[in-house]
């Protein structure tokens, strides 16, 4: 079995294992801010079980593994992650330090237990996490004593507004599972009536944590309609985006991997009313022509949406050059936007721009990716943001699973959507519509499968459209 099925099947067990421990539970419950809610998790049990606890442990350690970070130590969130961080210390050969939680009442306690070097960094271990106060906390003491905190890892992410929250505050939050995929489990195993998944969901939805001590730029970043941002950003597709985005009511983008021009040209056909964006991955095509271009782009303006060739160019730019304006697609001649990897360096972009710019085409940089174990984090995806911060003129946007700048011209779009369906057993992991815009702050959403192998593609596209349009405009809003 690939390595990325065996993590989905062992994180799909450890659900069923905590929900038949009772480690999340369902029903009407005062959390501690005094809010009712529908679900609580009570992670405390697991130390009752050994097995699962290591498995939770174990699951930490290889998701932390997976996100690239890097560190020295680590630290549990006490109470119930100190357990979690001892057994990923012992068993990693990782030094652990521990907080203590009652230092403030001991004034002149140590604060943080055991060794560690000034400036050395530490892995932040935590059981739930739903504004993100508790790691910032943590975080707090361990900075005082002159550690570095980078990074965190959660068992359960109650998507709360909570990993946004940490990022502000520089902690990249990686997690095991969130809500809306233990939801997808449970109900997939029959375990919860869809009726108690969709209140859980109404409440997620709900009880969103704000972002905090936003500066004005941020602020003005969410409430910016798609036609104020068109207004406000210079390149001319992007502003042709943000306009039909605004004027068909869809941030949808279907992802054609079809083989052949025919059920291609169908399909744009079909879904074109609803969408804002046709993606394609043209060398996949066996029968490609220029009249295929033709009649694509005839479609595109009948059915106003932009055209958007996922070549993901990842050469030096004498190379990138020829692939985009040369050989049996021209891809330039014809599509809107292209995107590109920023791993061979700015080059990439300065090819392509030399070939794109004067027929007014758009570059989107892939910062982060939709498949489980990818490197686009961390380092890779500041350097990323920071390569289309330089190169406003041609990237006008990133394909990322989160937002990643507060550059209201930039677009950021999501793949790795679906309404069912946690993967497809190839490393591809998907997250909801209202995930993708409402959580994770996508401005697009790229939907593929869930869309063309639908038996009424038409009708899929048009599903997919309501879901991101109504999570966008509960953004504006809220
Ligand atoms: O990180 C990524 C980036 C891209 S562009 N993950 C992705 O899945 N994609 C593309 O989006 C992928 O190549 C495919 O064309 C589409 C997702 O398709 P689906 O069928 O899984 O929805």
């Amino acid at each position: 079995m690939r390595q990325a099925d065996k993590m989905s099947d062992r994180v799909e067990k450890l659900m069923l294992d905590l929900f038949d421990i009772e480690a999340v539970k369902f029903g009407d419950f005062t959390l501690k801010s005094g809010i009712q809610s529908p679900i609580y998790f009570d992670l405390r049990v697991i130390v009752s079980y050994p097995v699962i606890m290591n498995e939770v442990a174990e699951l930490l350690w290889e998701t932390t593994k997976t996100s690239g970070a890097k560190f020295a130590t680590v630290c549990g969130v006490p109470y119930t992650a100190l357990p979690l961080a001892t057994l990923m210390s012992a068993h990693h050969d990782v030094p652990m330090l521990i907080r203590r939680k009652e230092a403030k009442d001991y004034g002149t306690k140590k604060m943080i237990e055991g060794k560690f070097e000034p400036g050395s960094s530490c892995l932040i271990v935590e059981d739930v996490v739903t504004s993100g106060s508790s790691v910032k906390e943590t975080a707090e003491s361990l900075e005082s004593v002159g550690l570095v905190v980078t990074d965190a890892v959660v068992l359960l992410d109650r998507e709360q507004g909570g990993k946004q929250k940490l990022r502000e505050a520089g902690i990249a939050l990686q997690s095991i599972c969130g809500t809306s995929q233990l939801l997808r489990i449970l109900r997939k195993h029959e375990k919860i009536p869809e009726s108690v998944a969709e209140q859980v969901r109404d409440f997620v939805r709900n009880n969103t944590f704000p972002p905090s001590q936003e500066p004005p730029v941020k602020k003005s970043r969410k409430i910016l309609s798609y036609r104020e941002r068109g207004d406000l950003c210079q390149h001319p597709v992007a502003k042709q985006l943000f306009g039909i985005m605004e004027s068909k009511k869809s941030n949808l983008a279907v992802s054609a991997d079809l083989c052949t021009t025919a059920q291609i040209l169908k399909l744009a056909d079909e879904v074109g009313p609803h969408i804002c964006m046709l993606k394609t991955h043209v060398d996949i095509i066996s029968d490609f022509s220029a009249e295929f271009v033709q009649s694509l782009t005839e479609l595109a303006n009948r059915h106003e949406f932009l055209i958007f060739e996922d070549r993901k160019f990842a050469d030096i730019g004498s190379t990138v050059q020829h692939q985009y304006r040369d050989g049996l697609f021209q891809i330039a001649d014809w599509a809107h936007l292209i995107n590109a990897h920023s791993l061979p360096g700015a080059g990439v972009l300065e090819g392509l721009k030399q070939v794109g710019l004067g027929k007014q085409r758009a570059c989107l940089l892939i910062a982060e990716m939709s498949s489980q174990g990818n490197l686009a984090t961390g380092e890779y995806t500041k350097a990323t943001v920071k390569m289309a911060e330089e190169h406003q003129d041609f990237v006008v946007g990133f394909i990322s699973q989160s937002q990643l700048s507060d550059n209201p011209a930039f677009i950021h779009m999501t793949p790795g959507v679906q309404l069912s369906g946690l993967g497809d057993g190839l490393g591809q992991q998907y997250v909801s519509p209202w995930d993708a815009v409402v959580t994770r702050r996508a401005d697009v959403i790229i939907v593929g499968r869930g869309v063309y192998k639908d038996p009424d593609p038409a009708t899929a596209a048009q599903s997919y459209q309501t879901a991101a349009f109504q999570a966008y405009q509960h953004r504006l809003t809220n």
